[in-house]
Formats: structure tokens, sequence, C-alpha cells
């Protein structure tokens, strides 16, 4: 008969759960040894922070829900970061920890913790696995994580239970609901009336896209009654970004607002087609006069972020369906604004042939294959990169665009890669978060992946150090050493280069394609490289 952490690691196999990522300590043991059992390899991360970036780089490459496993006490506290990224950036992580048997925590405090209560406010759910209802627990686990919206959910497995026995259940099938459409009514009407009235349609795409797998549903829409799109940072690629129609990222960057803002501002209908604000900063919020927006969202707008006369909780796809239907193209955008904001955008971030974090963008965009997928960390470097870095499709940028932490790039990458090992896959890093980091080199190192490691070494913390010279504050606390990065990637394994020019960068990239082991090129940039380009 299985065990209980067989029978959760059964469970999450037939999820599609090929990976798990943490650090094990004694409590933990026997779940690790089940999911390596039931075909779930277990990477040894260097920190917990990490290893559930590694398991949400998993989820991005296949969709299936990211394993981390954490052990009792201080791993649990070192994962609550990632934790509530999975919340903040929708991310489906399935979190196992283990802990000591409820009546051994009557007499015994060494280590201990309550992780429930620990995770509770960072997860949509946190169980305790009791005898007798395993399988429904994780059965449960899985729905409520892959659910609108996804997050994560916690199990703790007390140390004996992990090993007790269990009758597997078959009722640990999740359920899945069919996909809603708008209901028919005067709404509904109203909205279609204002589509096809509208001759400034405007589209805002946001994570849900990709979380309710509707990407195509949105291009076709754009593509076929010609509206221009506007994508949040986790939304690139929804429509190739090469395409007319493609306006381009919103999200953090104040010089890219000021050219999207009067678009938004122009526009005689919004559609915001699966936008969760979560990733925006300030100037998002009430954008726009309500009664010119059509909104389709996962859950019930509650978040008062912005506001949408007509809201549709449901399936976008079937929204978009039942918005269109029998509505034909018309000329859009007859005063050509939106081309204008597209060019405008594409103008204000080029380099003009200038080294600096631009050019490498650049360089590095047309290097590498058209299918490579990037990483980005947290910080200057990223508010740049978010609006310079052409997605082709869905996922082809992935961050913390929710929490918006550092340290997540190399770790998202990681996991990406090991997933689907024959994607070009490239982490774009500031040099503090890759400091942050540095020791999930030595995981690299041990997974024998062939990423790309791009680091931005301005020796700053550009983005604070930029928001606290605006302020008028005197410097402190945001500058620091340079670190040798290509000698820490040589002893940790790796392949390492310091590039200063456009030349060498495309050149060291070429090389770092036919790799079998990580290349880190640190590109060096003066500091105040930011200043006026974000
Ligand atoms: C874990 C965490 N700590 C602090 C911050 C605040 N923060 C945002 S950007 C940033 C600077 C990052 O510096 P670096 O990685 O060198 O990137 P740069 O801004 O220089 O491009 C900091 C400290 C954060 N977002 N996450
Ligand atoms: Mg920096």
């Amino acid at each position: 008969m299985p065990t209980a952490a067989d029978l959760i690691a059964r469970r999450l196999y037939e999820a599609g759960c090929r990976h798990a990522f943490g650090i094990p300590g004694g409590e933990v043991l026997t779940m690790m040894h089940a999911l390596q059992d039931a075909g779930i390899a277990f990477a040894l991360a260097r920190h917990e922070n990490a290893a559930g970036f590694m398991a949400e780089g998993t989820y991005q490459a296949t969709g299936a829900p990211g394993i981390l496993l954490a052990t009792i006490g201080p791993g649990v506290a070192n994962a609550v970061n990632v934790v509530a990224n999975a919340l903040q950036d929708r991310v489906p992580l399935i979190v196992l920890t283990g802990c000591i048997d409820e009546a051994q925590a009557f007499g015994y405090t060494h280590q201990v913790l309550d992780h429930r209560d620990l995770l509770r406010p960072v997860t949509k759910a946190s169980f305790k696995a009791v005898d007798g209802a395993v399988d429904v627990m994780t059965a449960k686990a899985l729905a409520i994580a892959l659910g609108d919206q996804p997050g994560p959910v916690h199990i703790d497995i007390p140390i004996s239970l992990a090993k007790q026995e269990q009758t597997p259940r078959s009722a640990a099938r999740r359920s899945q609901p069919s996909a809603m459409a708008p209901a028919p009514g005067a709404d509904l009407e109203a909205a279609r009336n204002l589509l096809a009235g509208a001759e400034r349609p405007l589209m805002v795409a946001g994570l849900e896209v990709l979380t309710q797998d509707t990407s195509e549903a949105v291009a076709d829409f754009c593509r076929d009654l010609a509206v221009p799109l506007i994508t949040t940072y986790k939304a690139k690629g929804v429509l190739p970004e090469d395409e007319p129609l493609a306006i381009g990222g919103a999200g953090l960057s104040p010089a890219a607002d000021k050219i999207l803002m009067p678009l938004v501002e122009h526009a005689d209908l919004i559609i915001a087609a699966g936008y969760d604000p979560i990733e925006m900063r300030s100037s998002w919020c009430s954008p726009w006069d309500p009664g010119k927006v059509i909104e389709f969202t996962a859950v019930a707008n509650t978040h008062h972020v912005h506001q949408a006369r007509y809201s549709f909780v449901g399936h976008l796809g079937k929204g978009l369906e039942a918005l269109r239907d029998g509505i034909n193209v018309r000329p859009a955008w007859p005063g050509g604004e939106a081309a204008a904001a597209r060019a405008a955008l594409k103008a204000f971030f080029a380099s003009g042939g200038e080294w600096g974090p631009a050019q490498v963008v650049e360089v590095t965009r047309r290097t590498l294959p058209r299918n490579a997928v990037a990483t980005a960390d947290t910080g200057a470097h990223r508010i740049l990169l978010s609006q310079l870095w052409e997605c082709f499709e869905p996922r082809g940028l992935l961050q913390s665009s929710g929490l918006c932490t550092m340290g997540c790039a190399l770790p998202l990458a990681m996991g990406y890669k090991l997933a689907r090992p024959e994607r070009p896959v490239i982490a774009f890093t500031g040099d503090a978060g890759l400091e942050m980091v540095l020791g999930e080199l030595a995981t690299l190192r041990d997974l024998a992946l062939p990423i790309i490691v791009v680091v931005f070494v301005d020796a700053s913390l550009a983005l604070i150090e930029m928001k606290q010279r605006r302020v008028g504050l005197p410097n402190l606390g945001v500058d620091f050493g340079v670190t040798d990065f290509a000698g820490v990637a040589s002893a940790l394994g790796g392949h390492g280069e310091v590039v200063r020019d456009a030349a060498s960068l495309e050149r060291a990239l070429g090389t770092a394609l036919e790799q079998d082991r990580f290349t880190l090129l640190a590109c060096s940039i003066v500091p105040k490289s930011y200043d006026g380009r974000i």
C-alpha cells in the first residue's frame, strides 16, 4: 500500500509535475524520496527562495504546478518570499513542508513554529495532511492552486504520517468547470453596441490571458477587428511584438506611461482583457472613464484599482467571442494615434547605437533565436528590458511583476531550462540581484544547464539610487563594490566574461549558444545609465 507521501507524489505526477526543488531536512526525507520514486526528479537548490523560483520556471514551461520542498522551521521561513510571489504573480505552486507530529508538539519546541500560521496570509490555502484524507487533500490543493486566479497552496506533512500507509481513493480527479461565457442580456448587448460603434478601440491585456490560455483568441480578435493592443509586462507576446497592432508593454515605466496614457484617454472603447492590475504602477489607478470600458476578468473586480461599466466574470475567450459575434471590421484610429504611440515607444527606448543597458538588450535580442526565452530580475534593468525586449510568443519574458522581488531571474531561467531543454534560455539580472542568489550558480553547475546569464554591472542599486536622488536625499546604502562576476562564474563551473562593447557581446553570445555549461556575461555599464531612459 502507498504511504501518504507516495500518494501525494503520485497525484502531483498525475497533474503533470516532473520536477521538484528545495533543500531537505530530516522532516521531509520521506516526501523527497517519494517524489523521486513517483517520477518527479528532485533538484537540490542552495536556498529555498530560489528553489521556489525554479519551481515556477517549470510551471511557466509546462503549465503543471511547480513544487517546492522545504523542511521544518528555517526551511519554511526561507520560503516566505517566493510563496508571497506566487500569490501576487498568480503562480500555482505546491509548497510541501514537513512538521512534527501533533502529539509531539505538546512537549517539544526546538525549530518548531506554526508553518500554517506563517504561510496562511501568502497562500490561497494551507492544509495539514491527516490520516485518511491525503488523496482528497492533494486533489483539493491542486484544484485550488490551478483555479482562477492560480496561486500557492501549502501542505504540511507530519513526519509519521508521511510514512503511514493510506488507502488510495479514486475521487482524486479534479472537476473542471466549463468555460463560462457572458450571460446574454442587456449588458452584453450594450457592450456589443459599444464595440460596433467604436472608432478608436483599444485592448489592454494582462496575465489572465496566460492563465486562461487564451492568447490566440486575443490575437485573433485584435487582428480581425484591427484593435491595437497594450499588454502588461507578463502578457507581452500575446500578439507577436513585431506586428503593427502590438503597441507595446505597460507596467512600471513612467516614460512609457507618458506615451500610453494619452492613447488610453483618447480611446473611445477599452477592452480590458484578463487585465489584472497587480502588475501596474500607480498611474494605472483609475486610468480611464469606466463608461467606455468592457472588462473580461477571471474573478470579480473587487480590487478597485480600476472600474469598468461592463465587467464580465468568466472565460476571456468565450467573452471575446460573444462580444464580437457578427461585428465586422471598420477602419480604426483614423487619426493614426495608435501607430504613432507605437513608434514613439520604440524611438524612446532605443539605444541610439550607444553602449549601455539598452544596447545590451538590443544586441542580445537580435543575436538570440526568435524562440529564446528570457527572464528578468528586479531593478532599473527590468523596466528597460520589459519595454525593449521583443516577445514573439506569450511567456517569452518571465519576471516577478506582482511582487517585484529581486533574486528571481536566475532560478526562473534554471527551472524553465530544466523543463524545456530545447529552448535557448537567458537570464538578465542586476548585479545586486545576482549577488542575492550567487549560490545558485553552483546549482546551475550541478544541473549542467547551458543557460546564458547577462549581468548589468553598475555597482549600484540603480533603481533605488535614482529614486533617492529624485527625492533629494544624499547618497546612502545604494552603491557597492564591483564584483568579479566572470571570476565567480569560472570558480563555480561556468564560463565568465566581462563585456564592454556591442561587438564583443555579439561574439560572446554566439559562443555561449554553443556551450554545454553556463555562460555569464558581465556587461559593464556606467552608473546612472538609466537617467532619462526609463
Ligand atoms: C528582495 C527585494 N529587496 C529589495 C527590493 C527593492 N529594490 C527594487 S530594485 C532594487 C535595486 C536592484 O539593484 P540591481 O539588482 O543591481 O538592479 P539595477 O536597479 O541596478 O538594474 C531594490 C533594492 C526588492 N524589490 N526586492
Ligand atoms: Mg545594479
